[in-house]
């Protein structure tokens, strides 16, 4: 069994500021929090920006440079660039990180979904920015849009930059648009998957799921043809990962994904949330990779090789 690979997602779209006063929020916050992550033991960092002055999901490069540079400054972990963005970006805007900035990784968002955030709503009755209620309400009536075409523009920038996807898979079918890509020879294992699980809109995160999604890309691809990890949004990210840990997957956990280290107690660090997967992985008897190991297990073209 590889090494564990341990992904820290440092702060996220769906993640709104009201939600956790630890949320990174300015490019040397999420500089500062990857950095930390790393420290804690994660292999790679999974990067979002947001304006400094209010936390609203931000696409602009000047952001994502100021963050990229400060992290590639003081530490060797991967980055792992969204493309994923925010409900306001087109594909282009949320891709434009890639020929921007050649990163070692992005997402590659497998399919579309509806993506819902308004049942926060049921208990967040104050909020520290304005656009904040407006937001969880609209996602209610909002559809994550990722499609045919959206994905040929996606492997052709990919390509070109020798960035390795992360490809998020959010529900069985998304699999099957993998399976179609790599049948039209537009994507080429080794595949590297990302199960996203328990998004409002897509596959929940109970283990029945998890087993139903590694076994079916075992079917589609051959074990041997791809590595996978799992992202339990919310609740369900601790359960996910101990099962990965056992199952041979990697993990991702960080305050884009769940703001909780225990029950109603909210995590104070992307770092706190990675050490609580050391040591589980250490209980369970895997070891975790290092940056350069997770390189390896990937297929990574290295950090010589970014524009940043
Ligand atoms: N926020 C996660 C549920 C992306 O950035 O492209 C999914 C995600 C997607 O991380
Ligand atoms: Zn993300």
């Amino acid at each position: 069994m590889d090494k564990l690979i341990i992904t820290a997602a440092i702060t996220g779209a769906a993640t709104i500021p009201s939600l956790s006063p630890y949320l990174p929020m300015t490019p040397e916050e999420i500089a500062n929090s990857a950095i930390e992550a790393a420290q804690a033991g994660a292999a790679i960092v999974h990067i979002h920006a947001r304006r400094p002055e209010d936390g609203f999901p931000s696409s602009n490069p000047d952001h994502f440079r100021e963050i990229l540079t400060k992290i590639k400054a003081k530490s060797n972990v991967v980055i792992c660039v969204t493309t994923g963005g925010s409900a306001m970006m087109t594909v282009e805007e949320r891709a434009a990180v890639v020929p921007a900035f050649k990163p070692e990784m992005c997402s590659f968002n497998m399919g579309s979904i509806n993506f819902a955030l308004h049942s926060a709503l049921r208990y967040l009755k104050e909020f520290k920015y304005p656009w904040e209620k407006a937001y969880l309400e609209m996602s209610k009536d909002f559809v994550f849009k990722n499609t045919f075409k959206d994905f040929d523009y996606l492997c052709e920038i990919t390509q070109a930059n020798q960035t390795k996807p992360e490809l998020e898979i959010y529900d069985v079918g998304h699999l099957y648009n993998l399976d179609h890509l790599v049948s039209e020879g537009k994507m080429k294992p080794p595949l590297h998957l990302q199960f996203v699980m328990g998004v409002l809109g897509a596959i929940r995160g109970t283990p029945e799921d998890l087993t139903y999604l590694t076994t079916k890309a075992q079917v589609l691809f051959g074990a041997d043809n791809f590595t996978w990890s799992v992202i339990g949004v919310g609740a369900a990210e601790i359960n996910l990962s101990t099962m990965a840990i056992h199952m041979g997957g990697h993990v991702r956990v960080g305050l884009e994904d769940n703001i909780y280290i225990g029950k109603g107690k909210l995590a104070k660090s992307n770092a706190e949330l990675v050490e609580k997967i050391v040591k589980l992985a250490g209980m369970l008897g895997r070891e975790v990779a290092s940056p350069n190991e997770a390189r390896t297990i990937l297929g990574l073209k290295g950090p010589d090789k970014v524009n940043f």
